[in-house]
């Protein structure tokens, strides 16, 4: 029979915002302090419904381009980065700028400019459509194809196959990646590897933290936004490692009783861009449907901060 005392749930960590998402969430509310409402933002600052939500109360107004920004009023370009198109728009329109883009996502940039200045061929390993991906294929692109995936390997061509080199979104399943390396490895056997990983140490960390609690859970839940892909690829590595099933949902809302039928343990965890708040919403209904047992299972310790953007702190030295 089935009773609250044999019911438990695992917690993976490391999880909660990582220092991209941090930063960038900082940097709206510190505009807002330092300048007043409304701060502009250009998409979601973080594929964060909640977090978005949150920033909008307070005065931030999101736009999908430079363009819905007044001329002269103060714009955030998100964690994700824009292309130099995107800057180029807003100096047009006389906007200032805070650059929010995370800094590991800024190292992928200067990776692809070094190569296409080097006349590489630069194969881009991400989703088609997602805005990170837009913001670094934007750097050069004549240089960069995408490649979304195993299936897009057979559609790249390459001017010469001793000058090829591979980059990558940050936020990808490392263990889907190492095979389309390996498959376009097949094709381009000089293909030459990024000069550091690009997918980062908070996208990789959380993929393992979710390995070590899958195959002890009979359920996953990630909480994470639907459009968030850091959280997306956290439900299919936890399939792929032994869950039997796994669902992504936005807060404890969510969360539906009959997902707990024949349930012992529960493994839980979260994208990048979600607030702890909203984990700890989730641990309390749990509590509330029987799974009062909680054990952390921490995998990586974190310790990676990253200074505001430039742009808040000379103000803040000036003001
Ligand atoms: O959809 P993503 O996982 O890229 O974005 P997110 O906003 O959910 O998480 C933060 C990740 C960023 C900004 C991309 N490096
Ligand atoms: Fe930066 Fe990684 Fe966070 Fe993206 S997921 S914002 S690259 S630290």
């Amino acid at each position: 029979m089935q009773t609250s005392a044999n019911r438990r749930v695992l917690v993976a960590k490391p999880r909660g915002y990582c220092a991209g998402v941090d930063r960038a969430v900082q940097a709206v509310e510190r505009a807002l302090e330092q300048y007043g409402a409304p701060i502009y933002v250009r998409k979601q600052i973080v594929h964060n419904t909640h977090v978005v939500k949150t920033l909008e109360e307070r005065g931030a107004v999101f736009v999908e381009e430079t363009e819905e920004v007044p001329e002269g009023a103060i714009v955030v370009f998100s964690a994700h980065g824009v292309a130099p198109a995107v800057h180029e728009e807003a100096a047009g329109r006389r906007l200032k700028t805070i650059d929010a883009t995370c800094p590991l996502v800024t190292k992928v940039h200067n990776e692809a400019k070094r190569f296409a200045a080097k006349d590489y061929d630069i194969l881009l390993i991400g989703h088609e459509g997602h805005e990170e991906v837009e913001g670094t294929a934007g750097e050069a692109p004549e240089h960069i194809q995408l490649v979304d995936g195993l299936d897009g390997v057979g559609e790249v061509s390459v001017r010469d196959p001793e000058k090829v080199v591979w980059l990558s979104q940050t936020t990808l399943s490392v263990d889907e990646t190492t095979e389309t390396v390996a498959r376009l490895r097949t094709r381009f056997p000089n293909l030459i590897d990024p000069p550091s990983d690009d997918i980062c140490y908070a996208t990789s960390n959380r993929q393992t933290a979710v390995k070590q609690i899958a195959a002890e859970s009979d359920l996953v839940i990630v909480v994470g936004s639907a459009n968030s892909s850091n959280s997306k690829r956290l439900v299919e590595v936890a399939k792929d490692y032994g869950a039997a099933a796994s669902y992504l949902v936005d807060d404890a809302s969510f969360v539906r009783e009959e997902w707990l039928e024949g349930v012992r343990t529960v493994g839980l965890t979260s994208g990048a861009s979600v607030p702890e708040e909203l984990v700890q919403g989730v641990l309390a209904k749990l509590a509330d449907l029987g799974f009062a047992d909680v054990e952390e299972v921490e995998s990586v310790q974190e310790s990676m901060r990253f200074a505001l953007p430039h742009e808040l702190r000379r103000d803040l030295r000036a003001g």
